[in-house]
Order: structure tokens, then C-alpha cells, then sequence
């Protein structure tokens, strides 16, 4: 089948290019498609106007899926940042490849969908955001973000040692990489760019011109805001990201920590996120966000929970959704660049995030569950004369898939233990040819930072069957139809028994086509003891 469709695609590339001349760019002619890769780190699909228009507009990301396809069903299959680049790098789930958390090394001897693009002829380079901890293989080029990197006036590693370039994150990123794209790509070679950026990760810093605009605006409450937990088993009672109780005054709202010591509020204390600014930025800052808490010492003797939650929601979406705007600047400015010199004819280019996001779902920020905001992840994909312009595509795909994606697109047989399925044919409109019927997920990171219990389960379109282990042992299922924001767990339900078996039936299979286990998962737990990364 791979070849076939490959070969399909090719021909009709060809046939295509044949008639249709592109005056800036003869030598794409003869190439493989090049391919673009732009992934930001935990941007929910709520925060992409294509998928929802309530919060923020982004009119160039969104222009990815109004000249191509927009999944509606695309999800992760480990809801956490290093584990789901490891995913997408190897097409491998994390208990094959070994990323299984943040914690763990990546395993380089990890064969990358990036090398073996490399040793077929492509150009490789990568700029932004890794979080592997160790430098990637297979690139001629990359200037990456140590750990998860900074905001403003960020260090690079480098193949030739660091560097610090002055300014604001998503800016140089995007710099960097139009350097690359003017100055050293090679007309020769096809190219596979991975543009990764560190927005809208915590702690949440717009630039400048973004923060003067998104301090001033309101948003509207998700319906879940005040979520009790109640009708769901303990993890999401327990989990540390609620926006009243967990997130940070200072290091999240901003508030100055005089202001917090003054009305002697118990507020954990983090590092300061505005330690990098240099005084130029710290006084426009200062400038902005003073007033702000100035406003908040005095309204806060007048607050309870319900209108502190509402409180530290806007300030929360304020900040998350300014660093976004610059995301949808930046990608305008290189998918312009890219139209200008003739390139998009045959550039296949990817939007996507290392997983979703909660927004105040549920009263939570961050991810780790497998409920849905931060199961799902945006994707949305363009390639002109291929994929027929403004589709949505609600079949369930994972980051798993994108591997075998990229290496079928340029031509190249992937590896046979590669775990997921290429997503040419339904970028084809090739439906008939698609036949998952289930998704498979696992999330390790427990205990860690915000509590989020052990977990695996599948997803159907219709159901989500999730296990939550290690220091509990309790199951969930919901009804995706019936309770789209999965509020009732309806595991226990009589009505719903017969779905219970049918759904674990499915889990058992899923489990043993991708190789995972319980044996597996508590290696792992041992091997994390030994190495002194979990306490007993
Ligand atoms: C940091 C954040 C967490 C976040 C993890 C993982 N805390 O530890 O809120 O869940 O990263 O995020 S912070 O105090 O450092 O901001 S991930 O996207 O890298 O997986
Ligand atoms: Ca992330």
C-alpha cells in the first residue's frame, strides 16, 4: 500500500509541476517535497481560531488549514513535552523508545525519522525547543534551547557552543531560522526544517507589543471552571493544576511579591521568570504589570474563591494567549518567506503542539491527562496540489503517525518496527484506506510536579476507557457523544457494561499490537527507585 500511494503522489506531483511553472523556484521541480515542521510547546487547540474562535484569533496558523486539512481528532499518546518529541522523532510510543517522562534521557541510539531523511539526501536543521537533553541526531544544523529555555534574551546550544542572542524568544527563533532558510539551505537538496517553539509554555511572557494589548482584554469562562471533581475517581481530585489552587500568584498572575507579603497571602515560591529581562524590558514590564498588581492588592481584600478563580483565569489567559500571538506572527512571517521565493508549491508544511492544554477546563492549566484538552493536540497540514484546500478530517491520528507521515511523503520505506500509520492516504482524501478504530495512550510521570496520576487507556470515537495505576487502581469510562467534557464517569454504570467489555477487550488488543504491558510500566518504576528520580 505505501508504495502504491507514494507512488500516487509522486506521479501527480510530477504530472503537476510539468504543466505549472513556478518562476522563483526551478530546482523544486525535480526534488522531493520539502517538508516544515512547526510545533509549539502546550499550545491547546482552543488557543487556534480554525478549531475555535472564542479566544484568540490566529489568522496564519489558520491559513495552514484554509489551503489544506484540519484534524479535529488528532491526539497524543503521552501528554507531556520530551516524551512526545521522542514520539514524533522515532515513531515509537515512549514504553518502546524509552522517553517514557521529562525526567529520563533520551535514548540516542533511538533511530530518528531525521536521519534517515538525512541519508536519503535531505537538508536537515532544527531551531527552537528539543527538551531532550542531549543534542539531535541527524541535522546538519541546530540551535536549540537548553532545557526548556527562555522567554527573553535566550541561550542556544550549538553544534560550535552557546550562544545568547538579545530579544524575545519566538522572534529569534523564527530569526534564526530564515537566517537558515537565506543563507545556507542548499537549492540542491530537498529540505526538512523543524521550526519548535518555546511559547506558550509556563511561565507565561508575551513580548512587549503583545502584553500592552492582552492585559487589556476579557475572556470568556470555560463551562467547567468550578469543577468539584466529584463525579470522577481520585486522580483528577488530586492532580495539582487547578488555576485557584495551584497556579502561582507571582511566578504565574505576576503579582509582586511585596504586594503577596503585604496581604499575607501563603503563595509558593518559584523562581523569577522576569530574571533574564534586561532593565530596558524589566521597565517596560514594570510599566504594564505594576499597575496590575497595584489593582489587585486592593480588590483582593474584597474576593472569595469563586471571583479569585475568575481572577487568576483572566490573568492566566492574558499572558498564555499573548505569547501565542507572537507564535501566529512568526508563522506568517515564514510562510510568507516561503510563498515569496516560489517554495510552498512544494513544501509540505505541519502545525502541531507536543500535546494540548487545559484553559481553564475542568478549573485547570497544564496537561499530563488523557481527558481531552490535553489528549488532543492541534494539527493542521498543507500541501498544495495534494491536499484540496479548507478539508477538516475528524479520524483519530496521532503524533505517533507523523514518522512514517514525513518519510512517505519524501519517498523514503520506513522501518518496519515504526509503530504508527502514514497519513498520506488521508491527506489524499484516501479514506477507505484508513481503518484505526482506536487510539492507545500512557502517561509515566507520577510522582512529578502536578500530581497527575499513572495512566493508560484507548479512546474510540464514541468512548474513552482510561486505567489509572500505581498508587491507586481505578478505571473511568466516559460516553464521548453523550458527555463531550467528560464530567460523568460512567465505568460503574449498569447501562454501560456491555461497553466496559467491549472497551477493554480493545485495550487488551491495542496493548499487545504496540507492545506495552504491566510488566513494563512497573520496570519502570523500579529502575526510576533505583536511580533515586521517585521517592518511595
Ligand atoms: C515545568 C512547569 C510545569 C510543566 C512542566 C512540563 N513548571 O516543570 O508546569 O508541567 O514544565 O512541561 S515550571 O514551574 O517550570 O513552569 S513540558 O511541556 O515541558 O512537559
Ligand atoms: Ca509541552
Amino acid at each position: 500500500m505505501k508504495i502504491s500511494v507514494l507512488g500516487f503522489v509522486l506521479i501527480g506531483y510530477l504530472l503537476f509541476t510539468s504543466c505549472e511553472e513556478s518562476p522563483k523556484n526551478e530546482d523544486s521541480k525535480s526534488q522531493k517535497p520539502n517538508i516544515v515542521f512547526i510545533m509549539s510547546d502546550d499550545h491547546a487547540y482552543q488557543a487556534i481560531s480554525a478549531y475555535d474562535e472564542k479566544l484568540i484569533h490566529t489568522p496564519n496558523i489558520d491559513r495552514i488549514a484554509k489551503e489544506g486539512m484540519l484534524f479535529t481528532n488528532a491526539t497524543v499518546t503521552n501528554s507531556i513535552c520530551a516524551p512526545s518529541r521522542a514520539v514524533i522523532l522515532t515513531g515509537k510510543h515512549s514504553h518502546i523508545n524509552g522517553k517514557i517522562d521529562n525526567l529520563s534521557p533520551f535514548d540516542t541510539t533511538n533511530i530518528t525519522f531525521p536521519q534517515i531523511l538525512k541519508q536519503s539526501g535531505y537538508q536537515t536543521a532544527m531551531f527552537g525547543k528539543l527538551h531532550f537533553g542531549n543534542n539531535p541526531k541527524g541535522f546538519d544544523e541546530f540551535k536549540i534551547l537548553p532545557g526548556q529555555g527562555d522567554y527573553y534574551n535566550p541561550t542556544f546550544n550549538t553544534s560550535k557552543g552557546d550562544t545568547t542572542v538579545i530579544g524575545y524568544v519566538t522572534d529569534i527563533i523564527t530569526d534564526l531560522t530564515l537566517d537558515w532558510l537565506k543563507e545556507r539551505r542548499n537549492p540542491d537538496k530537498p529540505f526538512l526544517l523543524m521550526y519548535l517553539h518555546k511559547a506558550p509554555h509556563r511561565s507565561w511572557l508575551p513580548a512587549e507589543r503583545h502584553y500592552k494589548e492582552f492585559t487589556q482584554k476579557t475572556f470568556p469562562l470555560p463551562k467547567t471552571l468550578f469543577d468539584t471533581y466529584k463525579t470522577r475517581g481520585e486522580a483528577a481530585g488530586t492532580a495539582e493544576m487547578n488555576i485557584l489552587k495551584h497556579m502561582v500568584l507571582n511566578y504565574d498572575n505576576k503579582v509582586l511579591p511585596e504586594v503577596i507579603e503585604e496581604l499575607q497571602i501563603d503563595d509558593r515560591k518559584l523562581f523569577d521568570p522576569l530574571e533574564k529581562m534586561n532593565p530596558s524590558q524589566k521597565a517596560a514590564w514594570d510599566a504594564v504589570y505594576d499597575p496590575i498588581s497595584e489593582d489587585f492588592k486592593n480588590n483582593y481584600p474584597l474576593m472569595n474563591d469563586s471571583t479569585l478563580m475568575i481572577w487568576k483565569y483572566q490573568r492566566y489567559m492574558q499572558d498564555y494567549l499573548g505569547t501565542i500571538a507572537a507564535v501566529d506572527e512568526n508563522v506568517g512571517r515564514l510562510l510568507n518567506y516561503l510563498d515569496d521565493q516560489g517554495l510552498s508549491e512544494n513544501t509540505f508544511v505541519v502545525y502541531t503542539s507536543d500535546q494540548g492544554f487545559y484553559l481553564g477546563e475542568h478549573g485547570w492549566f497544564d496537561k499530563r491527562f488523557m481527558y481531552d484538552e490535553s489528549f488532543k493536540t492541534p494539527l493542521l497540514i498543507k500541501w498544495p496540489n495534494v491536499i484540496t484546500p479548507g478539508t477538516t478530517e475528524d479520524e483519530m491520528v496521532q503524533n505517533l503517525d507523523f514518522a512514517q507521515t514525513f518519510l512517505e511523503v519524501s519517498g523514503v520505506i520506513a522501518p518496519s518496527d515504526m509503530q504508527g500509520e502514514s497519513l498520506v492516504p488521508l491527506i489524499q482524501g484516501q479514506k477507505e484506506i484508513w481503518n484505526r478504530d482506536a487510539v492507545y495512550y500512557h502517561y509515566y510521570e507520577y510522582p512529578a510536579e502536578h500530581a497527575v496520576k499513572r495512566h493508560y487507556g484507548i479512546a474510540t470515537k464514541a468512548h474513552k476507557l482510561i486505567h489509572f495505576y500505581y498508587d491507586v487502581d481505578e478505571w473511568e469510562l466516559y460516553d464521548r457523544k453523550k458527555d463531550p467534557m467528560e464530567i460523568n464517569n460512567v465505568y460503574n454504570n449498569p447501562a454501560y457494561q456491555q461497553v466496559v467489555q467491549q472497551m477493554k477487550n480493545k485495550l487488551t488488543e491495542v496493548r499487545k499490537k504496540y507492545k506495552d504491558s504491566d510488566e513494563l510500566s512497573s520496570g519502570y518504576i523500579e529502575l526510576y527507585k533505583n536511580k533515586g528520580w521517585i521517592k518511595e
